[in-house]
């Protein structure tokens, strides 16, 4: 079943005029609304109205967190706020918040891009899909809500957190649809566990997962744990919040919706376009957003764009999962290290439990990580050897992996601080 058919699988070379004709409005909407867009093209010479071709893109200005909180919070709006019918926001872990708007037509837009994103994954008006993203100022819990009802699955607008509730609903309720981010999902699967929840007995069967990264592995986890087919879906606020790219069933990547998005993949340091297929930073211009066009935003998410068509009919464009951001890539000892290869390492290893963080501090002028992982009860209860054994082989494996030492240091199981919505994995106590 497709949900918005005659885009989703498009002719490439419609979807291109399409994307062209849009660029222009939206470089229009920019320059003539948007002082800082206006400034910007005047400093670089740029004409809107003299885009032919979508490569001219790339003369144009890129867009960063930093520009988004110099003009907190409505200095990027291309409409008056008596248009203006939404405003999410992005904490963010460090400095000023960014302000996001909606005009009704964008949130329609919204809707439909969380539908299709919904319905790739599996989802249909059968469904009872149970929302365990915050609703609040976080697009997760809202921007899927209203693509699931758009779809006319039957929504619980449960919102994170109050686990043991989430679990009663879940069984009471027959949720056969789960939308939150992985970590949520998994710390929801080990507590079905405690509380002797059969799993078999629930009519659960597909799990949306996004708003962090995450891994093969914890697909894998996620699948076998909670008997469910779990795919992955990207967005962010600056651009939207989700809807922006999600897996279809056959999970090799996810679709971008690019009747809206217009991406582009560079080198974070060079800022040139990458050769095909390389891993580089992900750069997105909005192509309908009324209230909040973006041009050129820079993501700091790293991925790749996928070749070849999808099995599934859809012609749009894959990307990899997004597997980390150019800024939580820690530089240990000049190493660059992603969350997600310890990750990786850690889902091989026996024994060891999906819940670990990596603890980066100096010692005089030396790095020095720490690696906290929770293993089950059993290795605790193994000889001293044993464990020193084990240790061993988990911190050679990561060494193998990661090109640097690191310590490591087994915690009991539920010992690390579980995540109702975003886990955080990394403290790094050398910036302090
Ligand atoms: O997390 C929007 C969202 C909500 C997407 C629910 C999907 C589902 P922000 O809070 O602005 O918005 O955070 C955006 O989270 O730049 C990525 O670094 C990361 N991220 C989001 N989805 C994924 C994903 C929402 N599937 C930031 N894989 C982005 C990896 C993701 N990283």
């Amino acid at each position: 079943m497709y949900w918005q058919q005659e885009k989703e699988c498009m002719v490439r070379e419609d979807m291109a005029q399409l994307q062209l004709e849009r660029l222009q409005s939206t470089l229009f909407r920019a320059a003539t609304h948007v002082p800082f867009y206006r400034a910007e093209f005047k400093k670089m010479n740029i004409d809107p109205d003299g885009f032919t071709s979508l490569d001219d893109l790339r003369r144009l200005p890129f867009t960063t967190k930093a520009d988004l909180r110099d003009n907190y919070p409505y200095g990027l709006f291309a409409v008056p706020l008596r248009e203006v019918v939404r405003i999410h926001s992005s904490s963010g872990t460090t400095g000023q918040a960014t302000v996001v708007g909606y005009t009704r037509n964008d949130l329609k837009n919204w809707s439909d891009l969380t539908a299709r994103i919904m319905t790739s994954a599996g989802v249909t008006p059968d469904d009872v899909v149970q929302i365990a993203f915050g609703y609040g100022l976080f697009t997760g819990g809202f921007g899927m809500h209203y693509g699931a009802e758009r779809l006319g699955a039957s929504v619980i607008p449960i919102s994170s957190g109050n686990t043991k509730r989430q679990l009663r609903i879940m069984q009471d309720f027959k949720t056969s649809a789960l939308v939150c981010t992985p970590s949520y999902a998994l710390l929801m699967a080990d507590r079905m566990v405690d509380m002797g929840i059969n799993i078999n007995a629930l009519p659960l069967r597909v799990g949306l997962f996004g708003g962090e990264p995450w891994s093969e592995a914890m697909r894998r986890e996620l699948e076998e744990k909670l008997h469910i087919k779990a795919s992955d879906n990207y967005g962010l606020s600056e651009i939207m919040g989700p809807g922006v790219a999600g897996e279809c069933r056959e999970a090799n990547g996810l679709h971008i919706n690019e009747d809206h998005f217009l991406v582009e993949i560079i080198d974070p340091d060079t800022l040139e376009p990458v050769a095909p297929g390389e891993v580089g930073e992900l750069v997105i211009t909005t192509l309908t957003k009324e209230a909040f066009p973006v041009i050129r935003y820079r993501t700091r998410d790293l991925t790749r764009l996928l070749p070849g068509p999808c099995p599934c009919g859809r012609t749009l464009q894959r990307m990899e999962r997004v597997f980390g951001r150019t800024d939580d890539m820690l530089i240990i000892k000049g190493v660059n290290v992603f969350p997600s290869q310890i990750e990786a390492v850690l889902f091989e290893i026996e024994g060891t439990e999906p819940h670990y963080q990596i603890i980066v501090e100096r010692e005089g002028r030396l790095d020095k990580t720490t690696v906290l992982v929770e293993v089950v009860n059993a290795i605790f209860s193994d000889q001293m050897k044993e464990q020193r054994e084990f240790v061993n082989q988990i911190q050679k494996r990561l060494q193998v992996e990661l090109g640097i030492g690191v310590e490591v240091k087994l915690v009991e199981e539920k010992t690390l601080e579980r995540s109702e919505g975003k886990a955080r994995r990394v403290i790094d106590k050398r910036q302090i």
